[in-house]
């Protein structure tokens, strides 16, 4: 399908056709919802509301841990339901945004096919093509790019300040500041609504206060990382919540040396994991998906991706054998299965492998020069 903004007006009418006339839809994203799947299915919770009178409620599973996230929510007002607590017989549409019918990371029951699917994640699944209306553009760093080009071409000019803040957020978010994964239309989103950014709110969001666990819960993250040369593993064990294993991978991939990082983490029985790589074309979301070959869902983009595994399938395996499962499948998949395992403390106190520089370290002569 076409995949370029010129035919926005196109796809609008094609909405427009699938919900006028309903008295309520129903916004479904994925479980423990990002600041990308939140301000898309905002942004499509005031589009429908503004441009053609129609209600609309936001839910998602799971449970929004991240102290950004929860400021975001909190800050902007964006009624998020629990997925649980809905009764989908109440809705004669459903509009599932950030996820696909069969990523594995949303809890729309299997026998329901959505009739509206707002995506930008590999790969387009099958059941994604049943839907009435599907906008998928893996093109995209953000799902919020999509929402911003909706609201831009149906004319909303004085855009709700808050959703405008949103999708800045959510664009930032998901290119980590527009740096990864990010394509012209990411920049351009960016700034349709920029005058109507509310900005203090937006740093009050980005910088909230962390919960007291929260250094103590980065120091056993990194004291557990095990280095295979320029590759990073870390086993999280059981997370107190899912995001942290996003942040983890986040903040090692920053490592000087550091080209891959596989974060892995139990929670609630499953074992989810993040990959992120400084490699432009690293494909993150084809390794994703033959790690969890057999045994869960994954994707992603070149230099993100992500993915879950259940324990409990069949054959069965613990957390722990599924945890090395992945990392062993991920050794592989970046040639890195002969190399030996060091700690990454070790490595970030100096210790370095033979041959390789100390990090940070400059030689004599420039130091001279430089003033
Ligand atoms: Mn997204």
């Amino acid at each position: 399908m076409a995949q370029n903004g010129t035919n926005n007006q196109a796809r609008l009418e094609k909405l427009y056709e699938i919900i006028r006339g309903k008295r309520k839809i129903l916004i479904v994203t994925h479980n423990h919802p990002d600041p990308d799947a939140l301000a898309a299915a905002f942004a499509l919770k005031y589009l429908l509301q503004t441009k053609w009178k129609v209600a609309s409620i936001i839910a998602a599973s799971g449970v929004v841990g991240r102290a950004e996230n929860r400021a975001m929510i909190r800050h902007l007002k964006i009624d998020l339901r629990a997925l649980s607590e809905i009764n989908l017989n109440n809705f004669s549409v459903i509009a599932l945004v950030d996820t696909q019918p069969g990523a594995g990371n949303n809890s729309l029951p299997r026998s329901v096919i959505p009739d509206i699917v707002i995506d930008h994640h590999v790969p387009i699944r099958a059941r994604t093509r049943l839907a009435q209306y599907y906008d998928i553009r893996t093109d995209y760093g953000s799902t919020s790019t999509i929402l911003a080009e909706y609201l831009r071409d149906a004319g909303i000019t004085e855009v709700d300040r808050r959703v405008a803040t949103a999708l800045l957020y959510g664009v930032r978010s998901d290119t980590r500041d527009l740096g990864r994964g990010v394509s012209e239309k990411d920049i351009n989103a960016c700034m349709y609504f920029y005058d109507r950014v509310l900005f203090r709110l937006l740093s009050q969001i980005e910088h909230p206060e962390v919960p007291r666990d929260y250094l103590s819960m980065l120091e056993r993250a990194i004291s557990s990382a095990r280095l295979y040369k320029d590759v990073v593993i870390l086993d999280l064990g059981r997370v107190e919540h899912l995001e942290i294993i996003a942040e983890m991978a986040d903040l090692i991939v920053r490592t000087e040396g550091v080209k891959w990082v596989l974060s892995a983490g139990e929670f609630v029985g499953d074992v989810y994991f993040s990959l992120r790589t400084k490699k432009r074309r690293g494909s993150a979301d084809r390794i994703a998906q033959q790690m969890v070959a057999g045994l869960g869902t994954g994707g992603g983009h070149e230099m993100l991706a992500g993915g879950k595994v259940s324990a409990g399938g069949m054959p069965h395996h613990s957390p722990e054998e599924l945890t090395e499962i992945l990392a062993a499948r991920f050794l592989k998949a970046v040639k890195r299965r002969d190399s030996r395992a060091e700690n990454l403390l070790a490595y970030s106190r100096g210790a370095a492998a033979p041959g390789k520089p100390e990090a940070g370290e400059t030689p004599v002569e420039e130091k001279k020069q430089g003033s």
